[in-house]
């Protein structure tokens, strides 16, 4: 009897926690699509998001300096390495190697600890093939600006135990320690950013041969772009070839397997320390002890295992969140454009271009406009004062379509059951980005039929001077929601050259170290960096 009771409330407990699991996945997934409700303000979704998106660009890293990412990568078989020094000798020693030899071109001074020559200057070039795929583990943001604010503290963090503005130069005990971290795990080498990316090499010898051992025409005095020199112009113009997707391409991240520091479940103190902080101030410094183990251990975990490179899932996150981008992100600068630029044009009505507006929205939304729905008010166009909230849920089948349409296979839960910690937090991201834009985007557009501005009637009638102000009220709110949706967002591909550059010039975002001294103090108008264009024709006499 005993025994059986046992086995009955064994049977209970078994029943009881797959019924709460059942429970907290769908209600993490069943929400109401309630045109009302605004994203949490402590949510993290959209800068995971953005944040994700943007691995191995440069132009978004060289914006956001303080990265928030540690993910593990290889370097396939057969890729080319670049290695600049003054001494025809392999490194011994931890060393580094860019991506692009404009880049190790600069580095032919550096003595590398080496005695130095008689005086002569040479420079050695050296080109290394990958032989076997490399173990790397990628520090998103600018790791390699050497400055304060930031942007080394995902590096500080693993090879230290904390951040350590006081140490920002002291970059060969930086990567002694991270390759002293590597061994355990098979990490071959970190890769960062500065003006190109570039990887710390733990070991010249492993996985690696030399292609060649040159000894090369030195560059023109560096560290100054101006009207004579060329290779600091050059290496920036390099860098600009990974500013956007497919991004730097010779490096394959494995995303079922990052770290993000913005994973609310794993750092919620850094989360409670970043309220009402913007992204440029996110720092890592607030981390507690238990998140430091809590970072080791997660690590140690998602390391293991061989096929670095691609997600376990065979989930293409990278193509799936240039996907979701690139449905709106033009479309969403249309938008403003129309809202705020073409309603000041005076041959145009405030209902022409609302109307405009309007048609412009479904257009981004078409495929989620069931036949079905309808505006409860389409028979009696326009007759609310703007002070009336319409209730729009009549339009939340399309809401809801709208926000599930790309992810709801992979919340399916024989599909989400096989994603990875890593790759659940995307989803998740995801979910809450492609929610917020629907929610604005089809709120709008409801609420523009429930107003008459879907028909191609005229709505305004002379005399009536409410409809009038309900418009500008209707146009005003349209405006600040739209520019609210891209600032929640805050999409760094809308950190672009506005006009576009001339075929003389390239779009250059403001990089460590031309935009501060040494001293590490940046100017209040560097702290959020913008592009612009410089000249890539001479002459480069553009400040940069
Ligand atoms: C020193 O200078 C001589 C020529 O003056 C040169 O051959 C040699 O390579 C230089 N470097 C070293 C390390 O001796
Ligand atoms: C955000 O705030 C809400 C309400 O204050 C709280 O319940 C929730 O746990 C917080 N979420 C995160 C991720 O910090
Ligand atoms: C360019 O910079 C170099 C190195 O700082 C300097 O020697 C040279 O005079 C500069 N040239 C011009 C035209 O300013
Ligand atoms: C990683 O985890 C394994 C298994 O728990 C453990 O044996 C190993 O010591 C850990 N390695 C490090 C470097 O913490």
């Amino acid at each position: 009897m005993y025994l059986l009771l046992n086995f009955l409330s064994f049977l209970f407990y078994v029943r009881a926690v797959a019924i709460s699991e059942q429970t907290s996945f769908n209600s993490q997934r069943t929400t109401t699509w309630d045109f009302s409700r605004e994203p949490l303000v402590n949510s993290t979704g959209r800068w995971i998001f953005d944040n994700v998106n943007s691995f191995l660009k440069l132009r978004p890293n060289a914006r956001f300096r303080n990265g928030h990412s540690i993910v593990p990568g290889v370097i396939p078989t057969g890729t080319v390495l670049y290695h600049g020094r003054g001494t025809p000798r392999l490194p011994t020693e931890p060393d580094w190697v860019s991506v692009d030899p404009e880049h190790s071109r600069l580095f032919f001074s550096v003595s590398h600890g080496e005695p130095e020559t008689n005086g002569t200057k040479e420079c050695w070039h050296l080109t290394l093939a990958v032989t076997n795929p490399l173990k790397v583990i990628y520090f998103d943001g600018s790791g390699a600006a050497k400055m304060l604010g930031g942007s080394m503290d995902t590096q500080d963090i693993l090879a230290w135990g904390n951040i350590h503005p006081d140490r920002t130069y002291d970059d060969w005990a930086r990567i002694a320690g991270l390759c002293d971290w590597a061994k355990d795990f098979g990490v071959q080498g970190f890769v960062r950013m500065e003006m190109d990316f570039e990887v710390m090499l733990c070991d010249f010898k492993t996985n690696l041969e030399v292609v060649s051992m040159l000894r090369v025409q030195p560059p023109e005095s560096v560290w100054s772009p101006n009207s004579t020199v060329s290779d600091t112009t050059r290496v920036l113009e390099a860098g600009t070839w990974h500013d956007q997707y497919p991004s730097e391409r010779r490096i394959k991240l494995d995303y079922s397997r990052f770290i993000s520091f913005y994973d609310t479940s794993l750092f919620p103190s850094l989360n409670l320390h970043r309220q009402g902080q913007g992204r440029w101030a996110h720092r890592l410094g607030d981390i507690t002890a238990e998140e430091l183990s809590t970072l080791r251990e997660t690590l140690n975990e998602s390391l293991q295992g061989e096929e670095w490179g691609v997600s376990r899932s065979g989930v293409d996150w990278p193509t799936l969140l240039m996907t979701v981008e690139q449905r709106y992100s033009e479309r969403l600068s249309v938008l403003r454009y129309i809202l705020f630029n073409l309603a000041t044009k005076s041959d145009r009505t405030l209902e022409d271009v609302l109307k405009q507006a309007q048609r412009h929205i479904r257009d981004m939304i078409n495929p989620y406009l069931l036949e079905s729905m309808h505006s409860t008010r389409s028979s009696t166009p326009y007759v609310d004062s703007a002070t009336t909230t319409p209730d729009l849920q009549w339009a939340s089948p399309a809401f809801a379509e709208c926000a599930t349409n790309h992810i709801r296979y992979l919340e399916k839960p024989s599909t989400f059951l096989g994603l990875s910690h890593s790759e659940k937090l995307l989803l998740g991201a995801i979910r809450e980005t492609l929610t917020e834009i629907c929610r604005v985007l089809i709120g709008m557009w409801a609420e523009g039929a429930e107003r008459g501005l879907a028909k191609n009637s005229v709505v305004l009638s002379d005399e009536d001077e409410l409809i009038g102000a309900g418009l500008l009220t209707l146009a005003d709110s349209w405006r600040s929601r739209t520019q609210g949706l891209m600032n929640w967002l805050d999409w760094s591909s809308w950190a672009a050259c506005q006009p576009a550059c001339s075929i003389e010039e390239m779009c250059y975002m403001s990089t460590w170290p031309w935009f501060m001294g040494l001293s590490g103090v940046i100017s209040p108008e560097e702290y959020r960096p913008f592009p612009k264009c410089i000249r890539r024709v001479e002459p480069f006499n553009d400040s940069n």
